[in-house]
């Protein structure tokens, strides 16, 4: 009997990636309900400096940072996108509450999971925030930012995940947004900077593990929305971090020759021993280059804050005049 394919975005990137000469997988897809825990643990480990730097910098700055929002008086309505745990986001948040400000959080994330347990997390720990979560991918709903056109947006993509986007995805990225904000709005950004490559290293080919298996979930995902028959022992997890260009490159290799099925997609695909698939970039910066994405996108940096070790830096951006 023939069977009948249904195709998604995942299958289609899925297909595509396994059929190309350099395997890859997107990891926009890493983040089911199972890859958002994995990624919850990664966070907590001391090798991922990246969270305790963005922490030390919202409590050092936070009196700062709400002066640079430079509310006035009005009221104003912080968006989030990839909140996750919003773990970083409560500083400022309590903050702005315990400074009588009058604003909204407007967490948006892909697992909707994760904004589940925020927003009700939220409602216990901060009960007089205003709070609406959205789920969805960040692209599709800068669209329905400018729902509320008239009012001030600050708008947060923290903890680097600009890093995972390649430059022309950035670009385009905050080309998109701006055209959906207004001369008054601003965007808050967490940019991972260039460090000794040791630093980085640890922090994404962990001792734990937590990496490795935030990986091969993405291959567990396929057996299981796909119908896949990957066998995850079959594969290892290798990170590289390119000290020129700042980019930390995932992998995922092939500890023999094997053939996959994948009958949700009705295709097979061969792996050489020793074949990786391309997983997941994590680019680091220097200040220039975020300058430079700034003004490529039609934005200027008010200001930069940065953690005592200079490893993160948060950057407030505002629409070029
Ligand atoms: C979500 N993103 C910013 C993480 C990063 O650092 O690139 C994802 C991650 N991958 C491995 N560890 C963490």
């Amino acid at each position: 009997m023939e069977q009948k394919i249904i195709h998604t975005d995942f299958s289609r990137d899925v297909l595509e990636g396994l059929s190309s000469e350099q395997k890859y997988l997107s990891s926009k897809y890493f983040y089911n309900d199972e890859g958002s825990k994995i990624f919850q643990d990664i966070m907590r480990m001391p090798e991922y400096y990246l969270t305790d730097c963005e922490l030390e910098i919202f409590t050092s700055f936070k009196q700062e940072i709400l002066n640079d929002f430079e509310i006035k008086d009005g009221r104003f309505e912080l968006l989030e996108l990839g909140a996750g745990d919003g773990l970083k986001t409560k500083i400022l948040l309590s903050h702005f509450l315990e400074q009588k400000i009058d604003f909204k959080y407007l967490p948006i994330d892909i697992s909707q999971d994760a904004v589940q347990t925020l927003v009700d997390e939220l409602k216990t720990e901060l009960p007089d925030l205003k709070v609406d979560g959205l789920i969805g991918d960040y692209f599709d709903l800068i669209g329905d930012i400018e729902v509320n056109g008239y009012l001030k947006k600050i708008v947060l993509f923290l903890g680097s995940n600009i890093g995972n986007f390649n430059n022309q995805t950035s670009v385009d990225f905050f080309t998109h947004l701006k055209a959906v904000l207004n001369p008054q709005d601003q965007v808050f950004i967490g940019f991972d900077m260039m460090k000794d490559s040791n630093v980085i290293l640890n922090a994404y080919n962990d001792p734990h593990g937590h990496t490795s298996a935030f990986n091969l979930n993405l291959l567990q995902r396929i057996n299981d929305d796909l119908g896949g028959n990957f066998n995850i022992e079959h594969f290892k997890h290798e990170e590289f971090y390119d000290e020129t260009s700042g980019t930390a490159s995932s992998y995922l290799i092939s500890l023999k020759k094997q053939k996959i099925e994948i009958s949700g997609l009705n295709s097979s695909f061969l792996f050489q021993k020793g074949e990786s698939i391309f997983m997941e970039m994590s680019q680091k910066y220097d200040l220039e280059m975020i300058d430079e994405l700034a003004s490529k996108t039609g934005f200027e940096v008010v200001r930069n804050y940065f953690d005592k070790r200079q490893y993160f830096v948060n950057s407030l951006w505002k629409l070029k005049s």
